[in-house]
């Protein structure tokens, strides 16, 4: 079938928006006609060249919901008009990580969905009979498209496509690694980099979870707004910290008898690897941890003096926020529902594929939290 679609035909060109062809479902696989989908930094991230997978040319996008319209031969769990949303971290439940029952990074479909490829070893895109590569199992920048079974949460239908899209990647990652990676407690001190449409999940999980300090740190002053409208407690913009970032935020956080200073938790938000150093550096002795969510590009590397790690901070990752997707997905989606959290004044501009490389020009200047595309 013919599908409109937004082309990333070569590393830092701007999307084109075309007609692609989309061949139906096979084995395991499942049509759905994508109707709404956030444009995330990883997205602009891909599309700079930086991303060692980055392949060109392909259909980007992994931010989506929509409704199921096809399904291919041995799918049991979904039907025609079953409401969605795609995963580029599935859940099969069957794979020796899903088994594991210690991470939600699935492992049933990685090797192809990084060759941009469906589990078959082929491609459901193409282009004038030029084959398009798939992006992170989802390439939701097209009207419709096709996704396995296990990379597709069923959810609600009476959830609003312009606004569940964003639990595809930015909310279910920020609030995630809050309450699934770092477990934050009650009464907990926390730091925050990077107040964007990831970070300023953080902070709104941050605030689910009961911490008390939560301080926002940003290179632009318009983030303090935001991050106090999701809870942040603080704002400290490092271009008006004098001397060193650490030291200062570590003062800011001085709360026990013995004034040693550190956050419990702390999150980098921004990909900028100085800026992980910073935020490890600022977790308390002890036992402070420090959460990498940002995405560095190929070649950056992280250090610290081993010392941080033997005083009892403690590095780590999340993708996905740590989310079971076809087990998580539904429930945050019922949260938003009920109201327990915020969506909607993130979303500051709607857009139509057509418009999509304004999208990622609003992002790259700093003007939108998420952009989303109605189709
Ligand atoms: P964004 O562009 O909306 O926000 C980034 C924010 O960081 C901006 O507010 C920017 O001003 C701020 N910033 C940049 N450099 C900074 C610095 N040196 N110090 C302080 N603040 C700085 O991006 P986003 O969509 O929120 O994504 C953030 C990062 O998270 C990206 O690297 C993205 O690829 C990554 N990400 C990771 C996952 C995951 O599962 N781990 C999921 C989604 C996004
Ligand atoms: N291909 C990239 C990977 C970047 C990355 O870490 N992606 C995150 C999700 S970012 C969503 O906006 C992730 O889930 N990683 C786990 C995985 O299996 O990819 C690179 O830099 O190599
Ligand atoms: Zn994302």
């Amino acid at each position: 079938m013919d599908v409109r679609a937004a082309v990333a035909l070569a590393a830092g060109k701007p999307l084109e928006v075309t007609t692609v062809q989309l061949e139906g479902p096979r084995l395991g696989e499942v049509l759905v006609e994508i109707k709404a989908t956030g444009i995330c930094h990883t997205d602009a991230y891909t599309l700079s060249g930086a991303d060692p997978e980055g392949l060109f040319p392909a259909i980007l996008g992994h931010e989506g919901a929509g409704v199921v319209v096809d399904v291919g031969l041995g799918v049991t769990t979904l039907k025609k008009g079953d409401h969605v949303i795609p995963l580029y971290t599935p859940e099969c439940r069957g794979c020796p990580s899903c088994l594991s029952r210690k991470t939600n990074l699935c492992t049933a479909i990685r090797g192809t969905q990084g060759q941009g490829l469906m589990p078959d070893g082929s491609s459901r895109f193409s282009l004038e009979g030029r084959k398009l590569h798939h992006y992170m199992g989802c390439s939701t920048f097209a009207n419709y498209t096709v996704l396995p079974e296990i990379a597709l949460a069923k959810i609600r239908e009476d959830a609003p496509f312009d606004k569940v899209c964003y639990i595809g990647c930015g909310v279910t990652t920020g609030i995630g690694a809050v309450l699934n990676t770092a477990k934050v407690e009650i009464r907990s001190t926390a730091i925050v980099f990077g107040l964007g449409g990831i970070g300023l999940n953080v902070i709104q999980g941050l605030r689910l979870a009961g911490a008390d300090m939560i301080i926002g740190v940003d290179l632009n002053d318009a983030k303090k707004a935001w991050g106090e409208r999701f809870g942040m407690t603080h704002f400290v913009n490092p271009k008006d910290v004098g001397g060193d970032l650490v030291p200062y935020l570590v003062n800011l956080t001085k709360r026990g008898a013995d004034q040693i200073g550190g956050a419990d938790y702390t999150f980098d938000c921004t990909g900028n690897t100085t800026v992980m150093r910073q935020a490890l550096e600022c977790a308390h002795r002890g036992w402070g941890e420090s959460i990498v969510i940002g995405v560095a590009e190929a070649g950056k590397e992280i250090s610290t003096r081993p010392f941080q790690l033997v005083t009892g901070r403690v590095w780590k990752g999340s993708a996905f926020g740590g989310a079971r997707g076809r087990t998580d997905v539904p429930k945050i989606v019922d949260w938003y529902m009920e109201g327990k959290i915020e969506i909607d004044p993130m979303i500051t501009h709607t857009l139509t594929l057509d418009q999509i490389n304004h999208g990622f020009d609003l992002m790259h200047h700093g003007e939108s939290i998420r952009s989303v595309v109605v189709y």
